[in-house]
């Protein structure tokens, strides 16, 4: 059961996420290759050997797709730029690729849609990506250059944007977990793009500012980081992964530093003179994004820094094994108006569920409990006197859920990746109701 739309502001925007690479096909259109599509081709990265070369065929369907967000009542799309689609090469402007983003931004006006852009949702050009991609410093000067050219075609009309989607996944998943392209486990590399990360937002925010874009912002994703039991060590442990993943990247954008926790052993790794851009990192955003799934539970492992293992957690999970716990996202959006934003704009830019399709695709009991849930706890914390704004669904479609390919499926709407046929789900009529007030 999903609450009624008046328990929230007339103005508190209601909308689905999808990104890129996820939807739109990669193969379409003459979009440069990206780190993403080798990543995919190398053998036991993806769970199902998938790639995005079709994916939702979104390249070819996006006004059936845009259709759907506005029948569904919703006010607002949040969708990415493909950098390897802008500029293949990762500098030079593909006018394919631009006239295609320039139709879906007057798609979405033409619906009646605020177009929400987000600058990178993680498929770098792999001709970057072979000079070292976030590893290499150049990436925030060319980041910059690349959202510059973007928002000198597309400005004009968007509601909002952000530079980066969850740099937790661009620089730890990426490069000392190895779960996502470019599959590294390396400390070193882990310290670079955990910094050259924020420096390319940091640079990027400056010189789309002296373009004159507005309504700025990035979007960070959140895990709840709980010891795995009551001993000082499990205790320590859980600290020093909420340091990685919770406050590194909130407390560099605020001006604030980046936690002594992670630093104690990211520090040898980092790159020469990384005190030093610290000010580029801070500027000032109009808004933060929040993402928000799930908790872990982190017990001391044996061995090297951070030293930790995750344990399973006692909670009911969704199809991907991660534990469903409302109560986070208010405790997130409290702590993040307590400790780092104060009164600033925060749209829950992602929330959401993967749950297995049952022989009737169109039912999804479980996910229609979880948005109402987490609207729920969304609203527990605007009642404490977070400054939320919006709200957006991840994910308007079932697709490439990445390093486990097409299993997951997060959609209001069943994609049959067969026949591309888009079924709308259950929670898409909840939605549609809820919205229709
Ligand atoms: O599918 C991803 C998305 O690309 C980024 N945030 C989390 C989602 C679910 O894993």
């Amino acid at each position: 059961m999903l609450p009624p739309r008046s328990d929230f502001p007339a103005d508190f925007v209601f909308g689905a996420a999808t990104s890129a690479y996820q939807i739109e096909g990669s193969s379409n259109g003459n979009a440069g290759a990206s780190h993403w599509d080798s990543f995919a081709a190398t053998p036991g990265n993806i769970m199902d050997d998938s790639n995005g070369s079709i994916a939702c065929d979104h390249y070819n369907r996006w006004p059936e797709d845009l259709d759907l967000i506005r029948d569904a009542g919703m006010g607002a799309y949040r969708f990415s730029t493909s950098w390897a689609r802008v500029m293949p090469d990762g500098a030079t402007p593909n006018p394919e690729g631009m006239d295609f983003y320039d139709r879906l931004v007057d798609g979405m006006l033409e619906r009646g849609l605020q177009p929400h852009l987000t600058y990178y949702h993680w498929e770098l050009p792999a001709a970057l990506a072979v000079k070292g991609g976030w590893q290499n410093r150049d990436i925030a000067a060319r980041f910059a250059d690349y959202c510059v050219a973007v928002n000198a075609r597309l400005g004009d009309r968007i509601a909002g944007a952000a530079t980066l989607n969850e740099p937790w996944c661009i620089a730890w998943l990426s490069h000392f977990l190895g779960h996502h392209a470019p599959g590294l486990r390396d400390i070193r590399a882990a310290g670079h793009a955990m910094h050259h990360v924020l420096l390319a937002h940091g640079q990027a925010m400056s010189a789309l500012r002296a373009e004159g874009a507005k309504n700025l912002g990035i979007v960070l994703n959140f895990e709840t980081a709980h010891p795995a039991d009551d001993t000082p060590a499990a205790a320590r442990t859980a600290e020093v992964q909420d340091a990685i993943y919770n406050q590194w990247f909130i407390r560099a954008v605020m001006g604030q530093g980046y936690p002594e926790a992670a630093l104690e052993g990211l520090r040898p790794h980092m790159p020469a003179g990384w005190e030093e851009d610290m000010q580029a990192i801070a500027q000032p955003i109009d808004w933060l994004g929040v993402n928000y799934y799930t908790r872990k539970l982190h017990a001391p492992g044996a061995g090297l820094w951070p030293a930790a293992r995750d344990v399973a957690g006692p909670l009911p999970k969704t199809q991907m094994d991660w534990e469903i716990r409302p109560e986070g996202l208010t405790e997130f959006l409290t702590r993040l108006k307590r400790d780092h934003v104060g009164d600033l704009p925060i749209f829950v830019t992602e929330n959401g569920m993967a749950e297995a399709a049952g022989p009737d695709v169109t039912q999804d009991p479980t996910r229609v409990a979880f948005i109402g849930d987490h609207l729920r706890a969304a609203k527990a914390a605007m009642d404490q006197g977070v400054n939320l704004r919006g709200f957006f669904y991840w994910s308007l479609l079932d697709n490439y859920e990445w390093g486990w390919g097409y299993g997951p499926r997060f959609g209001l709407v069943h994609v049959d990746y067969a026949t591309q046929k888009r079924t709308p789900k259950s929670s898409w009529h909840a939605m549609r109701a809820m919205l229709a007030g």
